[in-house]
């Protein structure tokens, strides 16, 4: 058994899920954020046999947008106005996923 750890963008979240369950996935979603950006994102733990990993990494990859994002970044300044805030761009996504091997899964 596997293990499915997907970050998804909010916006998307939806339609993954959505197709997720469609297809007989079990998902449980999480809200999270992102440590760089600081805004939300969706965690999802999708536990599944090994067979079924290609199945859900295509349909994540499938539902999952790249975005462009602005984040104000600030950098000292040898000023009197000190920090001086600039706009960076930086490339959200599609899905960020890691697949990890469950050592054993019960249900009670
Ligand atoms: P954030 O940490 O908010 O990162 C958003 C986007 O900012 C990243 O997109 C990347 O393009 C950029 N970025 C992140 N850290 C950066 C840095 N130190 N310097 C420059 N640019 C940086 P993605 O790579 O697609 O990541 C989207 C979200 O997926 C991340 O949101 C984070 O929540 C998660 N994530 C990505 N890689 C991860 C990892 N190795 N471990 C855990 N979470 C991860």
């Amino acid at each position: 058994m596997k293990l499915i750890i997907a970050i998804v963008h909010d916006d998307d979240t939806s339609k993954v899920m959505e197709e997720l369950n469609n297809q007989g996935f079990r998902v449980t979603r999480m809200c999270s954020s992102g440590g760089f950006l600081k805004s939300g994102n969706t965690t999802m733990l999708i536990g599944v046999d090994e067979e079924g990993v290609d199945k859900v990494l295509s349909i994540i990859e499938s539902k999952s947008k790249t975005r462009k994002e602005t984040v104000n970044t600030a950098m000292p300044q040898s000023s009197p106005m000190g920090y001086i805030s600039y706009p960076i761009e930086v490339t959200v996504g599609g899905a960020t996923v890691f697949v990890v091997d469950i050592d054993r899964f019960v249900k009670y």
